[in-house]
C-alpha cells in the first residue's frame, strides 16, 4: 500500500458545530487510513505560517481570526491518491459551488466559514504535517480491510 499522506483540519466552525464525527467518518468509510488526530487551538504564530501563502491578501485578516476562534481538529489521512481524494471530498473553496455530496457542499453556505482544509499537493501536505505533528504523533497500523481496497 502507498505512503502518500495529506493534512487535513476541520476548521473551528466545524468542531463548534459538532461536525467531526461525521467529517471523519466519512474519511474512514471511503478507506483513508487516519495516521494521526488531535485537537489544537492554533495560535496567530502558527496560523500566519499555515496560511503564509495568503499574506496580504483582502480575506488575510479574517481568516486568522476565524482560524483562531476555537479549537479546530487536525488529522493525517494515508492512502492511494490521498491527496487529490481528500480535495474532491471537501469540494471547491466557495460552498456556493461546492458540490453536493461534498462536506462544504453538504454543510457550508460561505467562504469564509467552509469547515474543512485539505493539502492542495503532496508538498503542501509534507509541510502541513511538519507544521502540526511531530513524528512520534504518527502511528503505522495496517486497517483490517486494507486487501480489500488495494489489490
Ligand atoms: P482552499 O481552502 O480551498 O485550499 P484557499 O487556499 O484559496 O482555499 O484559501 C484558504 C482559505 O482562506 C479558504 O478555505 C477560506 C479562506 N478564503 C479564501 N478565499 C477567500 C475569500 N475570497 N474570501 C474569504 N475567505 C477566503
Ligand atoms: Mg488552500
Amino acid at each position: 500500500m502507498s505512503g502518500e499522506r495529506t493534512f487535513a483540519l476541520v476548521k473551528p466552525d466545524g468542531v463548534k458545530r459538532g461536525l467531526v464525527g461525521e467529517i471523519i467518518g466519512r474519511f474512514e468509510r471511503k478507506g483513508l487510513k487516519i495516521v494521526a488526530i488531535k485537537t489544537i487551538r492554533i495560535t496567530r504564530e502558527l496560523a500566519e505560517q499555515y496560511y503564509s501563502e495568503h499574506i496580504g491578501k483582502p480575506f488575510f485578516d479574517g481568516l486568522m481570526n476565524y482560524i483562531t476562534s476555537g479549537p479546530s481538529v487536525a488529522i493525517i489521512l494515508e492512502g492511494k491518491d490521498v491527496v487529490p481524494i481528500v480535495r474532491k471530498m471537501m469540494g471547491v473553496t466557495n460552498p456556493v459551488q461546492a458540490d453536493l455530496g461534498t462536506i462544504r457542499g453538504d454543510y457550508a453556505v460561505f467562504t469564509g466559514r467552509n469547515v474543512i482544509h485539505g493539502s492542495d499537493s503532496p508538498v503542501s501536505a509534507e509541510r502541513e504535517i511538519a507544521l502540526f505533528f511531530r513524528k512520534d504523533e504518527l502511528h503505522d497500523y495496517v486497517r483490517a480491510d486494507e486487501g480489500l481496497l488495494y489489490d
